[in-house]
């Protein structure tokens, strides 16, 4: 079997604690390199003052990781500054966010130099090489340009933004062109493709494209996929069906006191949509007083990146927010809205989603978001809650049967909230046991193996001598 080298911006090994803390990408990806004998290669979150190049290599559980540490200026220009002030609100239609610095490129292209100068040596000829998000695009070119011929592709966790934002980027063509120098590209659904083509085929003259994606330039060839993520089901239904997550389940039911409950699990994150999540329920709490006192959103939401400003502005507005609701609806006996800044272990968050009516899950734009796929996987088949999701979530291509809304209207929102509390239970096992299948169907297995099999494919394909 061809060995698999993984590159992330961060990895994240194995835990030994068992599947339940760790999400299913982590669990799929270790398996897939215990089996092939790979390596996962990142940034091991270190922060030195000075690079040194020095690679930490270390198996945990099958798997072998190899780390380097990167120096304040790298973290601070390449992770804080060009990855998450520059390309994830770019990539998130938000260019009122995103920082234009050149010091941030600057630490972008140094540090993808600097993880493919320490790459290299480990790199044997054979080896499959994939790389993963937004924070290592130009990768694969330096790798090139380093001499590496070995079969490479990249994956994009998150959405690819339409043209007339992109253009926005100083540095939108050179980005590109580096993406060229993969052989593989896979998206996350189809309208990030499509934004990606539109792109190429208009700012790239001579550039000859098919239906089958494969994007021909110059003397370079690549392809491009739609290739959704999906959770590792099976084991998630597992989690749900737990003791465990049993008992988690009983111990919401008993603190709602037949309330209905609303569910809300996302990073704090403003690509989350969380505020205008939250005017949307206000919204229901306003228009149709008859819920006051029948439901209770619960809202989870562990904060991320928290040295970077616009996060911290965001966890300040829905401190506000969430204060404001409850003192606008609370009473003695009823807290509304209950807000909660903290991770929680897998099975738990499995028994709550399952004590849950409704699973809202409401980003202004997401790659695919894991969430809406993992609610589904939680439900009890005979009494199923209803999955509200964002029109504007990667896994709204697939999931069509979730009651899909506009997040960014509050009475959409609220309209989907009255409807999904008042769904017969005939409705609402149907449109379960269709969402159900195609989570189950498109897992997190089956994506890995979709992605490799194309990279591997084209491997094996011949060589097509003399070909236009
Ligand atoms: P994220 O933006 O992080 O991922 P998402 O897909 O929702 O978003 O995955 C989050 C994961 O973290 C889920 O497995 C979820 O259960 C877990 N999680 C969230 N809040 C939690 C909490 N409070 N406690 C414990 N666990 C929590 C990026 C892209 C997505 C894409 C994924 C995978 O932005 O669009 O789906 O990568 O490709």
């Amino acid at each position: 079997m061809t060995r698999l080298i993984i590159v992330s911006n961060r990895v994240s090994p194995p835990t030994g604690d068992g599947k339940a803390n760790q999400g299913g990408l982590a669990v799929a990806l270790a398996s897939a390199l215990r089996a092939t004998g790979g390596i996962w290669f990142g940034w091991s979150g270190n922060e030195t003052d000075e690079f040194t190049g020095q690679i930490n290599i270390s198996k945990t559980h099958g798997v072998t990781t190899a780390t380097i540490d990167l120096e304040a200026q790298d973290v601070e220009e390449y992770y804080n500054g060009f990855a998450n002030r520059t390309l994830w609100p770019l990539f998130h239609d938000r260019i009122d966010l995103a920082e234009f610095e050149r010091g941030f490129a600057g630490g972008y292209e140094r540090v993808n130099a600097r993880f493919a100068d320490t790459l290299m040596p480990l790199i044997a000829p054979d080896d499959l090489v994939w790389v993963h998000d937004y924070h290592l695009i130009p990768l694969g070119s330096e790798l090139r340009q380093r001499g590496v011929r070995n079969r490479t592709g990249f994956f994009l966790h998150t959405p690819w933004p339409v043209m007339r934002l992109l253009l926005s980027l100083p540095s939108h063509r050179q980005l590109v062109e580096a993406l060229f120098d993969y052989d593989l590209i896979g998206f996350q659904c189809q309208a990030w493709l499509d934004s990606f083509m539109e792109y190429v085929v208009s700012e790239f003259q001579g550039v000859d494209v098919d239906e089958l994606g494969t994007i021909r330039i110059g003397d370079r060839v690549t392809r491009v996929i739609a290739c959704p993520i999906g959770i590792d089901t099976q084991d998630f239904m597992a989690s749900a069906a737990s003791e465990e997550a049993e008992s988690a389940r009983l111990e919401m039911l008993a603190s709602l006191h037949d309330r209905c409950l609303i569910i809300g699990v996302d990073r704090l994150d403003y690509s989350k949509g969380l505020e205008q999540r939250f005017h949307g329920y206000e919204r229901l709490l306003l228009d149709q007083p008859e819920f006051q006192e029948e439901v209770s959103l619960l809202q989870i939401a562990p904060p991320s990146r928290a040295e970077v400003v616009s996060y911290q502005d965001i966890r300040k507005q829905l401190d506000a927010l969430s204060g404001h609701i409850n003192g606008e609806f609370a009473t003695v006996h009823w807290v509304p809205l209950r807000y909660v800044n903290r991770g929680y272990d897998r099975t738990s968050l499995a028994g709550m989603f399952r004590a849950s009516r409704v699973g809202l899950v409401t980003p202004l734009r997401d790659g695919m978001n894991l969430v809406a796929k993992e609610y589904v996987a939680a439900q009890d088949p005979e009494d199923p809650g209803v999955l509200i999701l964002s029109k504007f979530a990667g896994a709204a291509e697939q999931m069509t049967e979730a009651l899909l809304v506009n997040p960014y209207s509050p009475e959409e929102l609220s309209d989907a909230l009255a409807q999904a509390l008042r769904m017969p239970l005939e409705e609402r096992r149907q449109r379960h046991r269709a969402l159900l299948k195609s989570v189950e169907r498109e897992d997190v297995h089956w994506w890995l193996r979709t992605f490799l099999d194309a990279l591997e494919q084209d491997r094996t394909e011949p060589e097509q001598d003399g070909a236009d």
